[in-house]
């Protein structure tokens, strides 16, 4: 099992896209082990943002994210990391395959709705950055293993 995070930026909590957004996630099969509403401060967003920094886009970026409420979640489940960047679609809403959240609710690259991990090690850092270990709820789901398997 893989942990990722994901966000929903300010761009899909003004259009009042939260739920549809993790109801992807969750119709998938993935499990949401932690989730909240917050308000990024700066500071925690040049860390999210780091790889970023000096790029031309990073100041728009940063101020972007810190603009607007954002939700913030923790998916659980088999190659959980990959599994969800794939349902997100490529980075530009406007090449985003339809049938992923970018391509069916995005067209602007600054506003493409959702962030996710771009690998285990990104996975676990950002994770660390936006919940406390005691946020993070580990439990069964009765339907688990009719997603998994064993
Ligand atoms: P995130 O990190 O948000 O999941 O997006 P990606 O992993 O798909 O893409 P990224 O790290 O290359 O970009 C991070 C973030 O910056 C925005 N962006 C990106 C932008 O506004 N202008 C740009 O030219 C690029 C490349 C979109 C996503």
């Amino acid at each position: 099992m893989e942990r990722t995070l994901i966000i929903v930026k300010p761009e899909g909590v003004q259009r009042g896209l939260i739920g549809q957004v993790i109801a992807r996630f969750e119709q998938k099969g993935l499990k949401v082990v932690g989730l909240k509403l917050m308000q990024i401060p700066r500071e925690m967003a040049e860390r999210h943002y780091a790889e970023h920094a000096g790029k031309a886009f990073y100041e728009g970026l940063v101020g972007h994210i810190t603009s607007s409420p954002v939700v913030v979640g923790v998916l659980e489940g088999p190659e959980a990391v990959s599994v969800a960047r794939t349902m997100m679609g490529v980075t530009n809403p406007k090449a985003a395959a339809p049938g992923t959240i970018r391509g069916d609710y995005g067209i602007d690259i600054g506003l493409n709705i959702v962030h996710g991990s771009d690998g285990a090690e990104s996975a676990q850092r950002e994770i660390g950055i936006f919940f406390a270990p005691a946020e993070l709820v580990s439990y069964e789901r009765a339907g688990d293993r009719w997603v998994a398997g064993e």
